[in-house]
C-alpha cells in the first residue's frame, strides 16, 4: 500500500501535467472601473512571475496565474496594488487547475 502511495506522489511530482503553478485570487478595494482594470492588469503584467492575469470587476477580483517555478508573495502583490492605488482585501491562494 505505501508503495502505490509513494509511486503516486513520484509521478505527482515528476510530471508535468500534475506540476502545480499557482492561482491568486485577490479582491481589490477601490477597483470601479474598466480603467482600474487594465492599470492593475497592466502592472501585474510586467511581474516575470505572472503567466496570466484576469481581472473580474464586478466582484472586485483579480486572479493571477504563477507561473512554474515562480512564486508571488503577498507583500509584493500588496506592494504591487498598493502602488497602483488600490488597497487589498483579501489574498487568497489554491493549486492551478
Ligand atoms: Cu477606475
Amino acid at each position: 500500500m505505501k508503495f502505490y502511495v509513494a509511486i503516486f506522489l513520484m509521478c505527482m511530482f515528476a510530471t508535468p501535467t500534475f506540476a502545480r503553478a499557482e492561482d491568486i485570487t485577490v479582491t481589490v478595494k477601490g477597483m470601479v472601473c474598466s480603467f482600474c482594470a487594465q492599470g492593475i492588469k497592466k502592472t501585474f503584467g510586467k511581474n516575470v512571475g505572472v503567466a496570466e492575469v484576469e481581472v473580474d470587476l464586478e466582484h472586485k477580483r483579480v486572479s493571477l496565474k504563477v507561473r512554474q517555478g515562480a512564486t508571488l508573495s503577498d507583500e509584493s502583490i500588496t506592494t504591487t496594488i498598493n502602488d497602483a492605488g488600490y488597497d487589498v482585501l483579501k489574498i487568497e491562494r489554491g493549486p492551478h487547475a
